[in-house]
């Protein structure tokens, strides 16, 4: 049997996009490890990508296309399928219009060819399209706001930083390339602070630990602010580089530091304490994706570039602020930007296709998502999809969405794709590139819509080899190292369109180059709990949070298994025991579960993991009702008060 040793880029929604080293025998995956190579990957990978092999070989994987038949799901030939697509298309167009079809693609895949679905119905409409964001839809706006864009200084700069605030970050979950570089600021020096609600792996990379209230930064930020305001140590040229300095002056001001820290339920000193450490910078923020995902997720992030620029810490090495690293930035798009005749929120997604009249939405096609699973208010998302009448899934993997859809497409998994990557976390580009061939009667996105674009008429749908997409997209930095042939010589390429530092001449992206302070403060949101009853816990906080095994709602491995648990602080079900059967009741439904006594925990939240199964009942977003965020329409999943009732 030959051994070969093939490389690959990780596609998944994951922001250290790794480099992979496969180890494949007689055609199989026998190991996947990090490449050793590549910077920022240092030769390992996370748990739930070493063990995608089992998930890739199980009975979730497609692999032939499907067609709905009597009501069932049933195997079918590519052309079968691509001509009842293309039927369908074409009859709903000239019948309600473009607006009647919405073409909703996520994350499931990072790769930058996935752009070509868009331009598909770019092109054959423009039709409906989704707007926001629920990933990180209110961070981004709120960076965008304040400094023009959302973008990261070099990884490695951490170096030079004397602090950094994971703030809302559990990187030792979700973005484990991070923690190497976080152990070695350390080691050169640097104090780490991790400011969580909840107790998680990440604790022990901290030198200190801040478990505030459930939503409660903004308070938390203010409090800062009000001291750095108070004991003069807002720095110098902060004046000159931000505007609405006297109105934000005035908003940490309506509060004492105690009363600050009162409100964040956290200890006064804490507060001084952070706010020493932002005037004794460099002091880099490291903001997270879970605090956003609240209803004032927008604000809290605006207050964090506010800290950052108060404190003399935006402009210089070892600062910043960083949110997210714009992945796209090198790449040069497919097509231009259309305004789509309609559009459907993405938080808001089930209720909007529900809603949408004149033209009904009567064709919904997800590429590369699992709404049904992921988006909040799943109930009416899964009502939604039912209730449409021509339903097409692309997807490696038989979903929750997928089961509910007229047609399924089989497309390659990670270790089967052909494509070209940035990342969310750092600044190198690569190329991903199968290590093993795709199953026979899987294939790829990119040919499925030019093979669907000749069956609809569509001649200005590009029609060229994958190679030479990739060579479009990669117009702008072939010049600059980074062509395709540089890529494969060299593996990962830093971006040559990313400089060291986001903002080296004291000025930000803004229309006046200024920063734009946060200039109000919402209260916190009165939020409903449902309603007490015999044995009931008082209401918590559900956190449906990151876990090593899976991503999203793709497990790795054995999966969730039977039953979904929850972990609570003991107090905070009074004779509930470890172990019991419960449910967890929000104003929007309820759910099965078991309870994990965690006593690490505050005792006012109750932890899920994300990405349970709808169909299984371990959703936790069959629970979650569907708001909107202050900005950029991202989703407040974390807004949402749950009671624990014994079963
Ligand atoms: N293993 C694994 N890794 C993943 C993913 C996965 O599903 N599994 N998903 C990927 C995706 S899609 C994304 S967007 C990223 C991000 O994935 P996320 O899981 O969203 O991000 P994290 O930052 O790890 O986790 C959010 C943190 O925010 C905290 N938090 C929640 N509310 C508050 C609050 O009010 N205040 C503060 N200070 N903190 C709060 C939570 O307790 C948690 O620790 O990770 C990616 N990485
Ligand atoms: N309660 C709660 N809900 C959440 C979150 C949370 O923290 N709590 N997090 C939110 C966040 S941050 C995100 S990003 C979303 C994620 O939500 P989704 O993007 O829906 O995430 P997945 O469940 O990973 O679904 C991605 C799908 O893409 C498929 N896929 C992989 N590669 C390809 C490909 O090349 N082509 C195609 N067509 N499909 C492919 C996978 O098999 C998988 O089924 O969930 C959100 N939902
Ligand atoms: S999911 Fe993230 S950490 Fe895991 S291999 Fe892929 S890029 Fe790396
Ligand atoms: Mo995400």
């Amino acid at each position: 049997m030959t051994t070969q040793i093939l490389h690959t880029t990780c596609n998944r929604d994951c922001p250290d996009a790794c480099g992979i080293r496969a180890v494949v025998e007689g055609g199989k995956v026998t190991q996947l490890t990090g490449q050793k190579e590549h910077p920022v990957t240092k030769g390992f990978l996370c748990y739930r990508t070493s063990h995608f092999p089992e998930l890739a070989d199980s009975a979730q994987r497609l692999r032939q296309p499907l067609v709905r038949k009597d009501g069932v799901l049933q195997p079918t030939s590519w052309d079968e399928a691509l001509a009842l697509i293309a039927q369908r298309l074409l009859q709903i167009r000239a019948e309600s219009g473009p607006a009647a079809i919405f073409h909703y693609r996520s994350g499931g895949s990072l790769g930058i060819l996935k752009h070509l679905t868009d331009l598909f119905f770019d092109q054959f409409g423009p039709c409906t399209a989704k707007v926001g964001d629920i990933c990180s839809g209110a961070g981004e706006a709120a960076q965008q706001a304040d400094l023009g864009v959302s973008d990261s200084n070099d990884l490695f700069d951490l170096l030079h930083s004397k602090h950094i605030v994971l703030w809302g970050k559990n990187p030792a979950v979700s973005n484990t390339h991070l923690v190497p570089v976080l152990r070695d600021a350390k080691q050169a020096g640097a104090q780490v602070v991790l400011i969580d609600p909840i107790h998680h792996k990440s604790a022990g990379l901290a030198d200190e630990r801040l478990a505030l209230a459930p939503g409660r930064d903004l308070e938390l930020a203010l409090g800062v602010a009000r001291c750095l305001f108070d004991d003069g140590k807002v720095a110098a040229d902060a004046a000159a580089a931000c505007d609405g300095v006297a109105a934000f002056q005035q908003l940490a001001a309506a509060r004492s530091v105690a009363e600050w820290a009162t409100l964040a339920d956290v200890p006064e000193a804490a507060v001084r304490a952070l706010a020493a450490r932002f005037a004794d910078g460099p002091t880099a923020i490291l903001v997270g994706w879970g605090m956003q995902r609240r209803q004032r997720g927008g604000a809290i992030v605006r207050a964090l570039d506010a800290l950052c620029a108060l404190s003399g810490n935006l402009f210089r090495s070892g600062g910043g602020v960083s949110f997210y690293f714009r992945r796209r930035k090198a790449f040069q798009p497919f097509g231009p930007k259309v305004t789509p005749p309609r559009v459907v929120r993405e938080p808001l997604l089930g209720h909007d296709l529900l809603a949408a009249r004149d033209p009904q939405i009567r064709c919904l096609w997800v590429t590369a998502g699992n709404p049904v699973a992921m988006l909040p208010d799943a109930t009416t998302v899964a009502r939604a999809i039912e209730q449409t009448e021509f339903v097409v899934v692309a997807d490696c993997l038989l979903t929750d969405t997928a089961r509910r859809a007229h047609v399924v497409l089989p497309v390659p998994t990670l270790l089967e794709d052909s494509d070209l990557l940035g990342a969310y976390g750092h600044h190198w580009l690569a190329e991903s590139r199968p290590v093993v061939p795709m199953p026979p009667e899987v294939r790829h996105e990119v040919t499925i819509f030019q093979d669907l674009a000749k069956r609809v008429g569509l001649a200005s749908f590009p029609q060229d080899p994958i190679d030479q997409l990739k060579r479009h997209a990669l117009a702008f930095v072939a010049g600059q190292g980074a062509g395709l042939e540089s890529l494969r010589k060299h593996g990962a390429v830093r971006s040559p369109v990313a400089d060291e530092l986001l903002f080296p001449h004291g000025r930000v992206l803004t229309a006046t180059g200024r920063v734009q302070l946060l200039d109000r403060a919402p209260p916190p949101p009165d939020l409903p709990a449902p309603p007490a009853r015999a044995g009931a816990s008082a209401p918590l906080w559900l956190f449906s949070n990151s876990t090593e095994k899976s991503q999203a709602s793709q497990w790795a491995g054995k999966g969730l298994g039977e039953r979904l648990w929850v972990a609570v602080h003991p107090d905070a079900v009074p004779g509930i025991a470890d172990g019991a059967r419960v449910r967890i009741e929000s104003v929007a439904g309820s759910l099965a579960a078991e309870v994990r006594h965690d006593p690490a925990q505050r005792r006012d939240v109750a932890i899920v993991p994300k990405g349970g199964h709808f169909d299984r009942g371990q959703s936790a977003n069959a629970i979650i009702p569907a708001v909107a965020t202050d900005l950029g329409l991202g989703a407040a999943y974390l807004d949402c008060l749950v009671r624990i009732v014994p079963e």
